[in-house]
């Protein structure tokens, strides 16, 4: 018999699902009954609840999309972040909450984890801001219809949604599922106007004669990375990254023009950028963090924008027009315009070639930096936490395959390692390093613990600078200071009888060599390795991004 819990787990299962990330609470126990009785879905316990909307994050990052399963208001309201951070990022993430019994509401009943008054909608109606779907089943007849709705948003528009089930709805029958195409048809460009945005922007490109293309982080959501790159191969023009789309253009391709982030750009992308006079934006974000306090964006007239569904160029913008199907039409009517790399090629600043040292010092940003550069391979997805981790991560040279996530849309310090584990558990062939600061580990610190029980490998550099540095940079005060803790007894604590997390502390360029050896040889745990730095050693990058974004911050109110 299907049962609205079911249900939701054939489909959860036929989009690819393979682990949900859960918190149990007495509104969801017979939905997770449910959905552990799907052969194909196993259960991943997290330690709290916003930890585990980041760990689906992460998942997400993954495998596409992932799914969270949460107890009502103690555990959504924690989880909403996690959801908050999968609708700015572009990530599918399918909440899924325990609600009141049916009864109760006629009943006029008061009820435990709520507002101890008689609404049992205010739920609902913040998922509703924070999703591109938001419903609550009230009759398991209704399930499929409305199962089917959110999965198939979700998909569609690579945002996340929210299903809320009554605890006494997921084990009442209801129709079973029909065939998957019915959430999984992607969506396709209305035809005419594909043609027409194509030959349009093919035109407009043939009368310009340096055109630069930025990659942006939407690339990804539209699964249109080998597209852009046949794009860029018909044009062969310089391509520039944004920060938060580096690795989603191949760094060793000989069209890579580094990271463009104003005066955080890498390898001289300001210089080609800031030449061209046009700028092909593919997926792009413009933030004040990502336009450094708004003083890097490319100006409207010589930009033409191809977002994940729609085209703007001067002079014209088309709707329903999906990037992979965009790129491709344009890449067969391009015609070969090298300047911007030739130009780049003679811009470009030589690339340092720095090697860690071999002798032993007191441990520095740079040094540390250089040790995890020598770790990185095609298979590694290195994690970037907000701060000057970023910083890091960015001006690091990736071999092809690398794959680095960063959060910068939304930016929660303590989001890599929650969401390291969701990638992790959805890529276990992959070796996963996460850079993260003191501040920013102190969040979350606790999810370590799963991935010590779950002898997850993930490699964790804790950059100890004492402090919240990027927030110094911004606007210091004595809240930028905290608890310096004893990091690797922390991470080893979980272990308790079974454990194989292991923790250590460098603060030499020896130590490090050697916690980074002990981390290579840790295969049934976590390795947790905190880089022991001067408080005032950070990038400059982060200084001078830092002086800007807190001008911007600090504009007065228009009059
Ligand atoms: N709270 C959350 C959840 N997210 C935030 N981004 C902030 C507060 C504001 N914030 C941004 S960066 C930062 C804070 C508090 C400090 C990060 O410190 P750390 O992880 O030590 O990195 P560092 O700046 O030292 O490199």
């Amino acid at each position: 018999m299907t049962t609205v819990g079911s249900y939701l787990a054939t489909r959860l299962a036929q989009i690819g699902i393979e682990r949900h990330f859960v918190v149990p609470g007495d509104y969801n126990l017979i939905l997770l009954d449910k959905l552990q009785q799907e052969p194909s879905l196993n259960e991943i316990n997290c330690t709290n609840e916003l930890n585990c909307s980041m760990a689906a994050e992460g998942y997400a990052r993954a495998k596409g999309v992932a799914a969270c399963v949460v107890t009502y208001s103690v555990g959504a309201f924690s989880a909403f972040n996690g959801i908050g951070s999968a609708y700015g990022e572009n990530l599918p993430v399918i909440l899924i909450s325990g609600s009141p019994n049916t009864n109760d509401s006629g009943d006029f009943n008061l009820l435990h984890h709520t507002l101890g008054t008689h609404d049992f909608e205010y739920q609902l109606q913040m998922a509703k801001k924070i999703t591109v779907a938001a419903v609550s089943i009230r009759r398991a007849l209704d399930a499929p219809k409305l199962i089917d709705f959110t999965i198939r948003k979700a998909l569609r528009t690579k945002k996340p949604v929210y299903i809320e089930i009554p605890t006494n709805l997921s084990n009442q029958p209801c129709a079973p599922p029909g065939p998957p195409s019915v959430i999984l048809e992607p969506l396709h460009s209305d035809p005419a106007v594909l043609k027409e945005a194509v030959h349009k922007t093919a035109t407009f490109l043939s009368q310009k004669s340096k055109i630069t293309i930025l990659v942006g982080p939407k690339v990804r959501s539209a699964k249109a990375e080998g597209a852009l790159r046949d794009f860029a191969e018909a044009l062969g023009c310089a391509v520039a990254v944004m920060p938060s789309a580096k690795s989603f253009f191949p760094e060793n391709h000989p069209q890579f023009a580094g990271v463009y982030w104003g005066l955080a750009s890498t390898l001289g992308a300001e210089s080609i950028v800031d030449w061209s006079d046009v700028i092909v934006c593919v997926g792009t974000v413009f933030t004040d963090y990502s336009t450094v306090g708004w003083t890097s964006e490319p100006t409207d007239s010589i930009r033409v924008t191809a977002d994940v569904d729609q085209v703007q160029l001067p002079g014209a913008e088309y709707s329903r027009v999906y990037l992979k199907e965009f790129l491709s039409g344009l890449s067969h009517l391009v015609k070969k315009d090298p300047a911007t790399m030739l130009e780049y090629k003679r811009l470009s600043p030589a690339e340092p070639s720095l090697t860690a040292s071999h002798t032993n010092e007191k441990l520095t940003r740079k040094e540390m930096c250089l040790q995890i550069q020598n770790i990185v391979t095609s298979k590694t997805t290195l994690f970037a936490d907000t701060g000057d981790a970023w910083f890091d991560a960015i001006k690091m040279r990736l071999p092809e395959g690398t794959r680095l996530e960063v959060e910068m849309q939304w930016g929660h310090i303590g989001w890599s390692i929650p969401a390291s584990l969701g990638y992790a558990v959805g890529h276990p062939d992959r070796q996963v390093i996460t850079l993260v600061g003191d501040g920013s580990f102190q969040m979350t610190a606790q999810e370590v613990s799963q991935l010590t029980r779950l002898r997850i490998p993930v490699t964790i550099f804790l950059i100890n600078n004492i402090g919240y540095t990027i927030e110094v940079e911004i606007h210091d005060g004595i809240y930028n200071n905290i608890k310096n803790w004893d990091y690797a007894a922390f991470v080893e604590s979980f272990n308790a009888k079974d454990g194989h997390g292991r923790g250590f502390r460098a603060t030499t360029t020896g130590e490090l060599r050697a916690a980074i050896e002990a981390a290579k040889k840790n295969r049934h745990g976590p390795t947790l390795i905190e880089c022991a730095i001067d408080r005032d050693d950070c990038s400059k990058e982060l200084i001078s991004w830092g002086h800007f974004v807190a001008a911007a911050n600090g504009r007065a109110p228009k009059a």
